[in-house]
């Protein structure tokens, strides 16, 4: 007698994709990242400086080898980077007030107090991550570069945000087209503190997995369209809450401008949207709230042909799945 398995779940079809059941499943992942990970494009400001290649594959070391559980190694930034960090954290501080969402600006000194942001050090990922882990569940893996769109939603499922360590070329910190640790630490990170921003990251991480590849695309556009480059409605104004955004003094400055169209959240018409990923954005898309683009986007989900639910059972760390068909 006893317990034979897990009661709330059912096996899966043979036909849907693999994806991760455990936390540990996503050790998997670390080796299949995307352009711009250990090679650099040639357009790419770094591409032709030795000095900032031999750095960048140093940090991308880590994450390479990283395995669930173990604290994220410290960095130990060189002057030119920490310099970068200090022109990109000036000029955002003074934008915040008037551009990020309240959320982002609610959680800003909590990670000032007690994760050492400031102007002139680099916050270390680990002490970061046990904050957010406080907060929402949330935790960060360093990660090499970009994953591919299922492997990167697929942490989200868990609560887990892949995040680069190392930094953005020091000839331009105005804008950069891929992630970098700025992006990660100053227009991610107070997002995934706030309770209700993760509910909705980890919606979109639900149901991405064993979609489809076609749903996944959709989903990867969503997410897009909300967690990197989202705007949304406070009191009569609107705001930034898109870390991509967050993140960019430049486009920051762009995305509340009279210049880009601007257009209600609603999934099935964002998920058809085309973008450009290495310049600013000419169209965003505003929610009304965190909570509303959550039940938008389960809505959406419940429209994508996938054959079964799933739900996160945060005392196992794993997926139980439901309602096979
Ligand atoms: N454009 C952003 C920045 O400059 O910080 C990064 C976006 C990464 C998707
Ligand atoms: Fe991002």
């Amino acid at each position: 007698g006893g317990a034979s398995g897990v009661a709330a779940t059912s096996e899966l079809p043979d036909s849907s994709p693999w994806f991760p059941r455990k936390l540990v499943d996503l050790d998997t992942f670390a080796d299949k990242v995307l352009e711009m990970g250990e090679e650099l494009d040639a357009d790419h400001p770094g591409a032709k400086d030795a000095v900032y290649r031999r750095r960048r594959a140093e940090i991308t070391q880590i994450a390479k080898t990283y395995k669930t559980g173990q604290p994220i190694p410290h960095i130990q930034y060189t002057q030119t980077e920490i310099d970068t960090w200090t022109t990109v954290f000036n000029k955002l501080t003074t934008m915040f007030p008037s551009y990020a969402c309240r959320e982002h600006q609610y959680v800003f000194p909590l990670l000032i107090q007690n994760c050492g942001y400031g102007p002139s050090a680099i916050p270390q990922l680990d002490g970061v991550s046990k904050f957010l882990k406080d907060c929402t569940g949330f935790t960060l893996r360093p990660v090499m570069g970009l994953l591919t769109s299922r492997d990167f939603l697929n942490g989200l499922a868990f609560r887990v945000f892949h995040s680069t360590q190392y930094i953005r070329h020091h000839s331009k910190p105005l804008y950069t087209p891929e992630p970098d640790v700025c992006h990660e630490l100053l227009g991610h990170v107070p997002l995934f503190a706030d309770p209700a921003f993760a509910d909705f990251s980890q919606e979109i991480g639900l149901a991405s997995l064993g979609a489809s590849d076609a749903d996944i695309e959709r989903l990867a556009t969503i997410y897009w369209f909300t967690v990197e480059f989202g705007l949304c409605r406070q009191g009569d104004q609107l705001r930034a809450y898109g870390a991509g955004l967050l993140s960019s003094f430049g486009e920051l400055e762009y995305c509340l401008s009279d210049t880009p169209e601007v257009r209600p959240f609603e999934p099935a018409k964002v998920a058809l949207q085309k973008y450009p990923i290495t310049h600013y954005q000419p169209v965003y898309f505003v929610a009304e709230s965190f909570k509303d683009a959550q039940m938008r986007v389960r809505e959406f989900v419940n429209s994508m042909d996938r054959p079964f639910s799933v739900r996160y059972n945060a005392y196992t760390e794993s997926i139980e799945i439901l309602d096979s068909k």
